[in-house]
């Protein structure tokens, strides 16, 4: 049986968000980010990207480009309320439902057919759903498997419903952007254009030795992508992955003792969130985000998981050493992933891998998300 996969993506959520609680701000642009001099846009209403604005922005660029926008501070609380409602509507479909980001998820309806219809039926009824429970509209694409599923949700924003036709397939796959293929970050995406590549169709003109050569194996998995084969199940998660805390620092800098400071005050804050949800956690992350927005990510195993504010600072003052601080840095973060039950005593269940590091592997430093 072959699959159907959606995926579902949320318009201009955080946006969306402030406009459904303020009619008042319907059809205006709205910008919503940091709000100090540094911050950035977290994202803009449809209304907003007319003036060019778009996410990870300058906000002074946005104001630059758009004064009469209506700039709002990120409600983070509000729109983690919003996304567990969106994301129960999707697990009432179907069981096979995975997360991707807070607005954003795939799902798996190959075996629910007989329940709600068409995949496209389904697809409307979800639309509909979300509608009703939130006043919001997501777009959503259908397809065979995840990759083809991501595109097609992005090619008709917002309010989409796209299936990519079977006849089509092929055409589409090979015109896509290869920066906007999952998993391409700006340094994978530099070495691809250095090889002539531009188009996902392109990556079929290297064979597979040389992209095993130059990528790796995510190079095989480039191959598979522009044939339009893609067999990543969806896979649902339900547990917390990680717990993570960081700050845009006051002034960008790379002092040693002022970033050890800064880490010590995040340790407290995970570690007191590990101890309060009755965690422990084995790999400790250090997130730093450089002056030009890029990101540098480091992580270690520990021995045992832990949820002591003192080893998660040890361990990120190691992680700190570690790094490259010849450059200046806004942002600097601190997390545990591989969390198990305190009840659990030593036995570590693996939730889930730290997204950071996710990020890292594929993406290495590319401009923050
Ligand atoms: P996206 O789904 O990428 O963007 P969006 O929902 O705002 O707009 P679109 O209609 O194009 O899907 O991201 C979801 C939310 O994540 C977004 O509303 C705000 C947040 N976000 C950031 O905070 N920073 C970023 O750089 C991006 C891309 C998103
Ligand atoms: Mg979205």
């Amino acid at each position: 049986m072959e699959r159907v996969v959606l995926h579902i993506d949320m318009d201009a959520f955080y946006a969306s968000v402030e406009q459904r609680g303020r009619p008042e701000l319907r059809g205006l642009p709205v910008i919503v980010g940091g709000t100090s001099r540094r911050g950035v846009v977290s994202t803009a209403s449809y209304e907003a990207r007319k003036f060019g604005i778009h996410s990870a922005m300058p906000i002074f660029e946005a104001k630059r480009r758009c004064p009469q926008g209506v700039f709002l501070p990120v409600r983070m609380e509000r729109y983690k309320e919003v996304s567990s409602l969106i994301m129960e509507i999707l697990n009432s479909f179907s069981p096979l439902v995975e997360q991707v980001s807070i607005d954003e998820a795939y799902l798996d309806v190959s075996g629910v057919a007989r329940l709600y219809g068409s995949p496209k039926s389904i697809a409307t009824k979800i639309k509909e759903e979300i509608k009703k429970a939130t006043s919001l509209t997501c777009s959503i694409g259908i397809a065979p498997n995840k990759l083809l599923a991501k595109i097609a949700s992005d090619t008709q924003k917002p309010d989409g419903l796209t299936i990519i036709p079977p006849d089509k397939l092929h055409s589409i796959v090979r015109e896509i952007d290869i920066e906007k293929v999952p998993g391409v970050g700006r340094k994978t995406c530099q070495r691809l254009a250095s090889l002539g590549v531009r188009k996902l169709g392109d990556i079929r003109k290297l064979g597979e030795k040389e992209l095993l050569k130059e990528i790796g194996t995510f190079g095989l998995k480039l191959l598979d992508f522009s044939k339009g084969i893609d067999s990543s199940p969806v896979l649902p998660y339900t547990e917390a992955k990680s717990l993570s805390s960081e700050e845009t620092l006051e002034k960008d800098t790379n002092n040693f003792e002022v970033l050890k400071r800064e880490l010590l005050s995040q340790a407290e804050i995970v570690g007191r969130k590990l101890r309060s949800n009755g965690l422990k956690g084995s790999t400790v992350t250090l997130k730093l985000k450089r002056s030009d927005f890029s990101l540098s990510v480091k992580s270690l195993g520990l021995p045992r998981p832990t949820n002591s504010t003192e080893l998660l600072y040890r361990s990120g003052v190691r992680l700190l050493k570690e790094s490259d601080l010849s450059e200046k840095f806004r942002l600097i973060g601190l997390g545990v992933s591989r969390l198990s039950s305190i009840e659990e005593g030593e036995k570590q269940l693996v939730l889930h891998s730290f997204p950071w590091v996710n990020l890292y592997i594929v993406v290495n430093f590319t401009p923050v998300l």
